[in-house]
């Protein structure tokens, strides 16, 4: 077990702890109603045997809500859902937002295809980012479901931001405690991995949005803080010039996304996931060239970042 009971860390640590090594040493999970298992120490949980066409109960919603908290990223394999059923899920867990960049499914506006043709070679968002970092209320969840994925390759990592921020000396975490990031969706390597994506039709290709957020956010319902600053849309700190922050930033770039803090999700046509942007980073692989892959994607309403 990586993880080790004396170290410090968020609130809900004691109960990822309990849920990992009871779910390593393969205990039936009686508290669970599903089958479960951790995808590292740090993040991520596979759940099998759930099928969420139905509306799950009550009580399955609570749990789903409680290890989305503890472990930021939801893995339910083999679902067979439609677009309504998508959303509808959807629905259970926040309020779908509309994606300014990219046109939703006919019928389905806060449905959008995230699709990779054979013959394109970038990936949509392909660094690692939190998504949508430069509104003023980013996103609190990102949801896709894979419908087609390439035989081997586009799998997606993940990082823990909370333990990212777990991990800082004291002395980095003071430092970075009153400090606030300029967010912006102009930033050069985010625009390129959407640029052949933009709706023309839209109008938002021109619009550029900046958004100033903590440095270290508090999360809304747990409580625990988490790094919120991402290579891909962060371009300095406040009140400082980027070449001043540039030195910083990039340490903070290479800390937050270190292996320890990862997972990776394998995707199949059939998986749905969940992830949490107000604790957790992304990077889709974009290892798969010749071949086409489509998700589903659903945003999820957030809050301003505290
Ligand atoms: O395609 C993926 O795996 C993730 C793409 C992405 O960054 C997103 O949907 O927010
Ligand atoms: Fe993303």
């Amino acid at each position: 077990m990586p993880m080790s009971g004396k170290s410090k860390g968020f609130p809900a640590r004691a109960i990822v702890l309990g849920l990992c090594s009871r779910l390593h040493h393969r205990t039936p999970m009686t508290d669970y109603p599903f089958d479960c298992s951790p995808l590292s120490p740090a993040i991520g949980l596979e759940i099998r045997g759930l099928d969420l066409a139905t509306t799950p109960s009550a009580e399955t919603t609570a749990v789903i809500n409680r290890v989305f908290l503890e472990r930021h990223v939801l893995v339910f394999r083999d679902q067979d859902m439609t677009p309504a059923r998508q959303l509808a899920f959807a629905e259970t867990v926040g309020e779908p937002a509309i994606y300014p960049f990219v046109k939703g499914l006919d019928g389905f506006p806060a449905i959008t295809p995230i699709i990779k043709l054979p013959h394109e070679t970038v990936n949509f968002g392909g660094l690692w980012h939190s998504d949508t970092t430069y509104l003023e209320r980013p996103p609190k969840a990102t949801m896709l479901l894979a419908r087609e994925v390439p035989p081997v390759g586009g799998d997606t990592l993940f990082a823990s931001q909370v333990a990212a921020h777990n991990a800082l000396s004291g002395g980095m975490k003071q430092l970075l405690a009153p400090l606030r990031a300029v967010n912006a969706s102009s930033k050069a390597d985010v625009t390129r991995t959407r640029e052949d994506r933009i709706d023309k039709d839209g109008g938002a290709e021109k619009k550029s949005f900046e958004a100033i957020h903590p440095v270290i956010r508090t999360h809304p319902e747990s409580g625990a803080k988490a790094l919120y600053v991402n290579r891909g849309h962060t371009v300095r700190f406040e009140d400082l010039t980027e070449d001043e922050s540039a030195g910083l930033l990039e340490f903070l770039f290479r800390h937050q996304t270190r292996e320890e803090f990862q997972c990776r999700v394998r995707w199949a046509p059939g998986t749905l996931v969940m992830w949490d942007n107000r604790a957790c980073q992304h990077y889709p692989v974009n290892d798969y060239h010749g071949h086409r892959r489509e998700m589903h994607r659903i945003t999820l309403k957030g809050d301003v970042p505290r």
